[in-house]
């Protein structure tokens, strides 16, 4: 591998927590009689609490106030993270886990880079809060994906410039972030096809034959 570190995506990568975003928001939009799908849930990979709701209410046709708004984003975050507390380590895929343990045996530097406010919590969940030399995530950025600062920080920790680290991302927001930062990035699930992402990964083990 040309690269010194990997900065990983969280949701959708190395967790599936992306099916516990779509069903809490999914039960704010029915509550509010709002058309959403799954479909229209990719829109959300990777932006942050508050640009996913707009997008939701882009579809409403009432105005909500500020207030309301909050409360709505603050109504599906506890919908969320009472499923994030179900979980456990045996929440990650085999794939995964044997994947990172092979990774931790190599030199490489390996990093989150996640748009979430909940990664700590996450981490903590399924056993990895440990595991990783830096964590960058929605409590440390200004500016969520699309924008790079939150791989440009990781990056940071790590000491490492964007040439030398590889992004894992599923969302297309998450290429977009990773390209603007002058990073390569392996794209997998939805937005593995994104013809803008260096490598396509049909699944996460793929990463050890690059
Ligand atoms: P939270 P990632 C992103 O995480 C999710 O993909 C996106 O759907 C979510 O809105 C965002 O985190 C913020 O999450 O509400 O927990 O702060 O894909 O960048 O790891
Ligand atoms: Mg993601």
């Amino acid at each position: 591998m040309k690269y010194k570190g990997i900065i990983f995506d969280l949701d959708g990568v190395i967790c599936s927590t992306d099916e516990y975003h779509y069903l809490a928001w999914k039960a704010l939009a029915d509550r509010l009689g709002i058309p959403f799908d799954r479909e229209r849930n990719n829109l959300l990979r990777g932006v942050s609490r508050m640009a996913s709701l707009e997008i939701i209410l882009e579809k409403s046709d009432k105005t909500y106030t500020e207030e309301e708004k909050a409360a709505f984003a603050e109504e599906k975050n506890t919908r969320y993270r009472e499923l994030l507390g179900r979980m456990s380590p045996a929440d990650l895929s085999d794939d995964v886990k044997t994947t990172l343990e092979a990774l931790r045996k190599t030199d490489l530097k390996l990093a989150i880079g996640s748009s979430s406010k909940n990664t700590p919590f996450i981490l903590e969940r399924i056993g990895l809060r440990d595991f990783f030399d830096a964590v960058a995530d929605g409590n440390c950025i200004t500016h969520s994906k699309p924008h790079p600062e939150v791989f440009l920080k990781a990056a940071g920790m790590i000491g490492l410039c964007p040439q030398d680290c590889l992004v894992v991302e599923d969302a297309h927001a998450g290429v977009e972030a990773a390209k603007a930062g002058g990073f390569d990035c392996a794209a997998m699930g939805d937005a593995r096809d994104d013809e803008r992402a260096d490598r396509h990964l049909e699944k996460f083990s793929d990463l050890l034959k690059i």
